[in-house]
C-alpha cells in the first residue's frame, strides 16, 4: 500500500517488520498501570501480530484497579498477563513491542534487556522519551494510541469483519481507548476522528455503554475525599497530597486529579501519593490533567521534576494530561507510624515547592 508520493504507508512498514516471523512470541508491554488506550493498542497489536503467525502476550508490571478498566478487558474478555517481577525465561520472547508507551513507565523494559529480547515495535503519542531504537516506531502526536491502531486496521492490516465476535470486541475496546484518551473527544485530532468514524459501524454499542458507566469505589471516592481536604491552591493551578496508598488502588490518584480539575476556575490539577508495592518498595506516583491549552504537561512535568542519576526524567505527558513516578529508593518500607508521616510530610513539601517554584516562573 503506497501512501501518496510513493513512500510506504507505516502500516505497510510494520507489515514489513512482520512478515517472516511465523512462530515467533512477542512481549506487548503496557505501562505498569495499564489505561484503556494502552489495553486497546495491546490487544489491536496482538490481532494484527496473528496475522503474520506471531502470537502475543500483553504484560504489565503492576496492578489494574479502575473500574472501567476491570469492566474493560472482563466485558471484551482481553486477556493480560501480570508480571510480578520473576527472571523472563530466556528465548521465550523473540521480540519486545511497546504501545501506549516507549518503555518508560514499565519495569518490564530492562528485565527484558536483561534476556536481550530485542525491541521490534513502538508506537506510541506521548512526546518522545529516547529510550530505546526500535526497528519500528510511529510516534505521532494524536489524541490516542489506539487511533494510529485503528489506521492500521483501516489500511488493510486486519480486515475487520462483523461476524467475528473477537473483530466487533476489538473494534469496541479502540473507541473506548479514544474516547478515553481524548477526554470523550474534546482533545481529539483528525486521525482520531477518522479513527472513530472508521470504528463506530463494527462496536457493540451496550458493551460500551455498560464499561463507561462504571461507578467509583470506595476506595476512590476516599481518596478524592482526603485530595479535596489536603488541596492548596494558587494561581488556577490546585495541587493535593494523598499520603500513602497501596499499589492495588494506585488508579484512584488519576481518578482525584480528574475530579479536581472539576471545580470552579481550576484549569491544572495534579495529585500526588506515596505507593506501596506487596514487597516494601514505594515510589511517588503522580498525575496531572489540565484544560489550560498553553500548558504542555511533557515539559511542565520535565521541567519541574528533572531527571534521575541514569538521565531518565521522572515524569511526561501528552496533551492535556501527564504522570510521574519517583522511585523512593532507601527510604522505602515499612516505618514507624511517626516515621512514616516525616517521611510523608517531607516529600510532600518538596513537591510542593518544586511545583510552586515553576509556577511562579510561569505566571
Ligand atoms: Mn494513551
Amino acid at each position: 500500500m503506497d501512501a501518496p508520493g510513493g513512500e510506504r504507508s507505516m502500516s505497510e512498514r510494520l507489515a514489513e517488520v512482520l512478515r517472516g516471523r511465523e512462530g515467533e512470541r512477542h512481549a506487548v508491554v503496557l505501562q505498569d498501570f495499564p489505561d484503556p488506550d494502552a489495553i486497546s493498542a495491546g490487544f489491536a497489536y496482538r490481532m494484527i501480530a496473528s496475522e503474520f503467525g506471531v502470537e502475543a502476550d500483553l504484560l504489565y508490571g503492576g496492578r489494574i484497579s479502575h473500574q472501567e478498566n476491570l469492566a474493560l478487558i472482563n466485558l471484551l474478555e482481553i486477556h493480560l498477563t501480570q508480571w510480578q517481577g520473576e527472571p523472563i525465561p530466556k528465548d521465550y520472547y523473540q521480540g519486545a513491542v511497546f504501545v501506549d508507551n516507549q518503555g518508560t513507565t514499565s519495569h518490564l523494559t530492562e528485565a527484558l534487556e536483561k534476556v536481550g529480547v530485542p525491541a521490534l515495535v513502538v508506537v506510541d503519542h506521548h512526546a518522545e522519551q529516547g529510550r530505546l531504537t526500535p526497528l519500528f516506531a510511529d510516534l505521532r502526536q494524536v489524541g490516542a494510541s489506539a487511533s494510529i491502531f485503528a489506521s492500521y486496521l483501516e489500511e488493510g492490516l486486519v480486515v475487520l469483519k462483523d461476524t467475528y465476535p473477537e473483530h466487533r470486541r476489538l473494534a469496541t475496546a479502540l473507541m473506548h481507548g479514544i474516547i478515553s484518551d481524548t477526554g470523550s473527544m474534546i482533545d481529539a485530532r483528525p486521525l482520531d476522528f477518522r479513527a472513530a468514524a472508521f470504528l463506530q459501524p463494527h462496536i457493540i454499542p451496550d458493551q460500551l455503554n455498560e464499561i463507561l458507566h462504571q461507578k467509583r469505589s470506595h476506595k476512590v471516592m476516599e481518596v478524592i475525599r482526603i485530595a479535596l481536604a489536603n488541596r492548596v491552591i494558587r494561581e488556577s493551578y490546585c495541587l493535593a497530597g494523598v499520603g500513602y496508598l497501596r499499589s492495588d488502588d494506585r488508579d484512584a490518584i488519576p481518578q482525584a486529579a480528574d475530579f479536581l480539575l472539576t471545580e470552579d476556575m481550576i484549569h491544572t490539577a495534579i495529585v500526588y501519593g506515596i505507593v506501596t508495592y506487596p514487597d516494601g518498595a514505594e515510589t511517588i506516583h503522580g498525575s496531572l490533567r489540565t484544560s489550560k491549552s498553553t500548558l504542555a504537561p511533557d515539559s511542565f512535568l520535565k521541567e519541574t521534576l528533572g531527571r534521575n542519576e541514569e538521565g531518565h526524567y521522572y515524569g511526561g505527558g501528552k496533551t492535556a494530561a501527564g504522570g510521574f513516578e519517583i522511585p523512593l529508593g532507601f527510604l522505602s518500607g515499612q516505618d514507624s507510624p511517626e516515621l512514616a508521616n516525616l517521611k510523608w510530610e517531607a516529600f510532600d513539601s518538596k513537591i510542593q515547592g518544586k511545583f510552586f517554584d515553576k509556577i511562579g516562573v510561569e505566571e
